[in-house]
């Protein structure tokens, strides 16, 4: 039976703790051999043969040894691939490369200001140290900035680190896509098509659904996809997701109200207003390559609840917007 891997140092450092969590995710027999750090036994030249910089954990396994905590967890995901947890390091390189990154930033962003900290806030209070207020407001600010970046990149993920196969080849079909959808004979096509997206765009092929032209009150117009059968709401909806889609595409993102757009302007075909939401466009006589137009409507007395001035500042800006 192969002698189980050494660990040198103390389980409430975390240094040592990060390799212990590693063993144990892979499922490696380790031994642990103490240190003793308050009589300094880390600073020996027998340990320091071990880690030549005093520090603690220490690895040894087959007679060979490695320092540097992050390093021995990938020397032990590296041997050990096939056993315990075996995505712990990535199984394909853009998965490795991705907690490779985020080990870096752990390791040089992350522990910095989070060991003083500790330090600080944990330790030095049960030695009986003073605290130092200006390294902990210092290291504080840094280390939000860090928690920020890691807060931000789990609002999208769950972990900070690592692609599965599936998502890899997700993100390739998107980004052919993507560049497919540059092309201008695809202009039609919503750039993050979903499925009804593309459901209409198959049906416009065959003659299932009908193109729209709509005109803005800036004498620009737009075109969108509808179903032959769609009503005057689904109509709605198609515009609003052109006209966020084309504002998005813009620098600088506006976001517009559609509760207000639609309380105070609706669509119209020749002199006639879509006003029931319910109704088919077909009922309108619009057929495919129409126009519509946004056209300013009276709303009903119980919706006009904002003052004049204020119904002003918006129609303007809606016809700057839009
Ligand atoms: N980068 C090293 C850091 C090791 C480290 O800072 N260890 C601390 C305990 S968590 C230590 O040994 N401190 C005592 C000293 O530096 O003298 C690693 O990850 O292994």
């Amino acid at each position: 039976m192969a002698t189980p891997v050494k660990v040198y140092g103390p389980p409430i450092s975390t240094c040592v703790s990060r390799v212990l969590a590693c063993l144990l995710e892979k499922e490696v027999p380790y031994q642990l051999i103490p240190v003793n750090m308050a009589k300094g036994e880390h600073k020996k030249p027998a340990y320091l043969k071990i880690q030549p910089f005093g520090q603690v954990p220490g690895f040894e396994d087959d007679g060979f040894t490695v320092f540097e905590s992050r390093s021995i967890c990938r020397y032990i995901c590296d041997k050990y691939a096939k056993q315990g947890n075996k995505g712990l390091y990535g199984d394909n390189p853009l998965a490795k490369a991705s907690i490779d990154q985020w080990l870096e930033a752990e390791g040089q962003s992350f522990s910095p200001p989070s060991s003083v900290l500790v330090f600080q806030l944990a330790f030095a209070p049960r030695m009986k140290l003073k605290q130092d207020q200006v390294a902990i407001r210092q290291n504080e600010e840094k280390l939000k900035k860090v928690l920020d970046v890691y807060e931000e990149r789990l609002s999208e993920s769950r972990f900070l680190a690592g692609y599965k196969e599936h998502n890899i080849k997700k993100a390739r079909l998107q980004s052919t896509l993507a560049a497919l959808l540059d092309d201008p004979i695809l202009s039609d096509v919503p750039k993050k098509p979903s499925l009804s997206d593309v459901d209409t765009l198959l049906n416009l092929e065959f003659g299932s659904a009908m193109r729209i032209n709509v005109l803005k009150l800036d004498g620009t117009s737009f075109d969108v996809a509808l179903m032959n059968s769609g009503t005057v709401k689904d109509l709605k909806l198609a515009i609003k997701k052109k006209v966020n889609e084309m504002e998005q595409s813009k620098m600088g993102h506006r976001h517009i109200s559609w509760k207000h757009v639609w309380r105070n302007f609706c669509l119209s075909y020749g002199n006639e207003k879509l006003l029931d939401d319910n109704a088919a466009v077909e009922e309108y006589g619009i057929r495919n390559k129409d126009r519509v137009r946004f056209v300013p409507c009276v709303a009903s007395k119980g919706s006009r609840r904002h003052s004049k001035r204020r119904r002003h500042r918006f129609f303007h800006g809606l016809s700057k917007r839009m």
